[in-house]
């Protein structure tokens, strides 16, 4: 694991040194890096021409923290927290020139140092919990000195990044600079050359409010859902109004070390890796694209608008185009109030809704998106209405325009094939609220070409989406393993067990609502709708859900209809006498599943159909089925997502119940080949 280059250099200027890290992408203290670090700095202390010195990086970012990689594998010495301690007690002033994401341990290797000058662009955290972990280089000891508790507090248990004018109010920083970061470093040393040195180390433990401790811990663990880091990084922080610092930091790493066992912690970091992989395609290898600055959006209903918003956030001009004028009329008030919202919460400012809603373009015309490079449709379901609209649009649109359908079923080849531009054409499957939801399907049809999908994925990150390329199937890849989902759910309440039950083993696994609160909300009849779309299709003896149709049958449409699977008075969800006695009713010889029993079946359910979307080449990589699941589908984050869990806790176990699926529900619950030879290989799903 060693590596051999030089990623630290010393530049002398006089009495001044300049440090400086190179160690691209994001200059992460690889085990060498900490080493060299070590080293230079204790050569600066014992050379007695130099009386201060600057810590500077070369890159795009001063260093945006340890390096990940080396996480699955023990630390190597020097410890980040030994580098850190040995920079702290430099005899001489030593000040961080801060740029770019002053992340995780570069963070605390700038807590460390005497002084912080930051680029007015830079920005700075402590982002661990977001990798099942904690500041483990004295973050959590450093910095409530600077900044107090309860800022310490919100920074580490959200992981967030502050801006430079933020870090500069709460302390964090001493200096912002709008040009020539190094030159004003070096002027800041220079003038604390003689001065006596504030160790951060040293600075006097900050006070604590028990009771402000106990609520910010109270609304913590009703957000946490089974997270472990953040409550333990708390802990943390609040010994450092209690505990000697030396001890704080014995116990800190000590955490520090558990966390980094935990699974977790192997989860989060998984999918961090994830993130960075699913943006790389082969066939997108060596294509530039060039940044949207508008789009066109057809349709101004709850999607469309969303998407609108999600553009005009993102600093494009939307031309958002609706036939109906009272739709329109709506659509427009929809973003009004959206942004009314953000100002209420003081998220934004008036000026930015009035920035925003001047590049906003709402018309009736579908000439006005004649000249936009993308447009997407966001019209309601319905194949011939979509068809019909694309003719339309292609025949107004400058003939290199891509155009695009955010259908979440409808099938993409078949769109694409209404169209004089299949390969200009292709699914962009936003999730609802779509200014929110970070996961974006972007369907690729058989004719898409990689210029178009390039265009595409840039237009994604633009978005700030998390943009996942799958193929064209029914479902694509999140609806697909969600209707397996449901369906077993829906089976194990036929079979005896209360949907309340279900409910409640999936919020303790970390689900952010059970199945069946997720369907009342989204609405049974949707689903209802697409089993009668799939009728025609249904294989012989195939089992299909029979209570659900029954309820809907009954005008229980879910939280619109005020009862579905549960009942809704103020809001609340209550368990609903009439659906138990159906339950029951229908059962006949019950069989209530235990809360493992519930969850094993779940996972089979899930994997199983995912594993054929795998083995269909739908997704090139398991972990894109993981991104799906837990930016779309509320999967716990620190479960790693469906895959990488089910692979955590054992293929075996997740294939005699798939097996087991098969002879419960019938033929079409085939356990996938992908997944036997998963078990077969022992090497899991790549
Ligand atoms: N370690 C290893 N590799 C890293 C890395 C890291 N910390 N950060 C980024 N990379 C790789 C990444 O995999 C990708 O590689 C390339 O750099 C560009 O990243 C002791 C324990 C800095 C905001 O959590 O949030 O310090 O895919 O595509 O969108 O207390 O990367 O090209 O091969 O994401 O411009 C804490 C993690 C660590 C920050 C840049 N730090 N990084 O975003 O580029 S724990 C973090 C980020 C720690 C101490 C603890 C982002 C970024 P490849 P990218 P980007």
């Amino acid at each position: 694991m060693g590596e051999a280059g030089q990623y630290v250099v010393i530049e002398q200027d006089g009495p001044l040194a300049l440090v400086v890290i190179d160690h691209p992408p994001v200059n992460a203290t690889s085990a060498a890096v900490r080493a060299q670090l070590q080293q230079a700095f204790v050569r600066l202390d014992e050379d007695a021409s130099i009386q201060a010195i600057v810590l500077a990086a070369a890159g795009r970012t001063f260093v945006a923290g340890a390096d990940i990689r080396e996480f699955d594998f023990p630390t190597q010495d020097p410890h980040l927290r030994d580098v850190v301690q040995a920079i702290e007690h430099v005899s001489k002033p030593v000040v961080a020139a801060l740029h770019g994401t002053t992340l995780g341990g570069g963070c605390e290797i700038a807590l460390a140092c005497h002084a912080r000058v930051i680029d007015a662009k830079g920005k700075i955290g402590l982002p661990e919990v977001k990798l099942g972990l904690l500041p483990g280089a004295g973050g959590t000891q450093r910095l409530p000195r600077l900044v107090g508790v309860m800022p310490s507090l919100d920074m580490i248990t959200s992981g967030r990044m502050v801006s430079a004018h933020e870090a500069l109010a709460l302390g964090l920083v001493d200096q912002v600079v709008g040009q020539d970061l190094r030159k004003a470093a070096k002027a800041k040393a220079l003038s604390m050359i003689g001065q006596p040195i504030r160790r951060t180390g040293d600075l006097p433990a900050p006070s604590c409010v028990p009771a402000d401790c106990e609520t910010f811990v109270k609304s913590l663990q009703q957000k946490l859902r089974g997270q472990i880091a953040p409550l333990k990084a708390t802990e943390m922080v609040m010994l450092s109004s209690t505990t000697p610092f030396a001890e704080a930091i014995r116990l800190e790493s000590e955490a520090f070390e558990g966390l980094k066992q935990s699974s977790q912690s192997k989860a989060m970091r998984h999918v961090f890796f994830a993130e960075r992989a699913v943006g790389h395609h082969p066939v997108l290898k060596g294509i530039e694209t060039d940044p949207f600055t508008s789009i066109g959006v057809v349709g101004a209903g709850m999607m469309g608008s969303g998407i609108s918003v999600a553009a005009l956030d993102a600093g494009l001009s939307v031309t958002m185009v609706e036939a109906n004028a009272s739709a329109l009329e709506k659509g427009v008030a929809r973003i009004r109030g959206l942004y009314e919202r953000a100002i209420k919460s003081g998220r934004i400012s008036q000026a930015v809704m009035d920035e925003r809603l001047a590049r906003l373009t709402a018309t009736h015309d579908l000439g006005a998106l004649a000249y936009q490079p993308l447009v997407i449709e966001a019209i309601y379901e319905n194949q011939e209405a979509k068809k019909d609209l694309l003719q339309k649009l292609d025949a107004v649109m400058d003939a290199a325009g891509i155009l695009a359908s955010n259908t979440s079923y409808i099938d993409i080849n078949l769109l694409a094939a209404s169209t004089q531009r299949p390969d200009r054409f292709l699914g962009l499957h936003f999730f609802s609220p779509a200014h929110v939801m970070r996961l974006l399907e972007v369907v690729r049809g058989a004719a898409t070409s990689p210029q178009t999908l390039a265009r595409a994925l840039a237009l994604g990150k633009q978005l700030n989406k998390l943009a996942v390329v799958v193929g064209v199937c029914e479902g694509f890849v999140g609806n697909r393993i969600l209707t397996r989902f449901w369906d077993a759910c829906t089976f194990m309440v036929e079979d005896g067990t209360p949907p309340q039950e279900i409910d409640a083993a999936f919020e303790r696994f970390g689900m952010a609502m059970g199945p069946f609160a997720v369907q009342d909300l989204a609405g049974l009849d949707i689903s209802y709708a697409m089993r009668q779309r799939l009728a025609a299709q249904r294989q012989p003896h195939e089992r299909v859900p029979v209570l659900v149709d029954r309820l809907v049958e009954q005008g229980r449409l879910g939280q619109k209809s005020g009862q579905g699977w549960y009942r809704y008075e103020a809001g609340k969800r209550q368990v609903d006498p009439v659906v138990s006695d159906l339950v029951t009713a229908h059962a006949g010889e019950a069989v209530r599943l235990s809360g493992e029993a519930i969850i094993a079946r779940g996972r089979a359910a899930m994997v199983n159909e995912a594993a054929k979307i795998l083995q269909e080449g739908i997704v090139p990589r398991a972990s894109d089925i993981d991104l799906v699941k837990i930016n779309g589908y509320g999967f716990p984050v620190w479960r790693g997502g469906v895959m990488f869990e089910a692979m955590q806790f054992g293929l075996e176990a997740v294939l005699a119940e798939a097996h087991k699926i098969a002879q419960d529900y019938g033929p079409t619950w085939e356990v996938s080949d992908a997944l036997i030879e998963a078990v077969r290989t022992q090497k899991g799903f790549a």
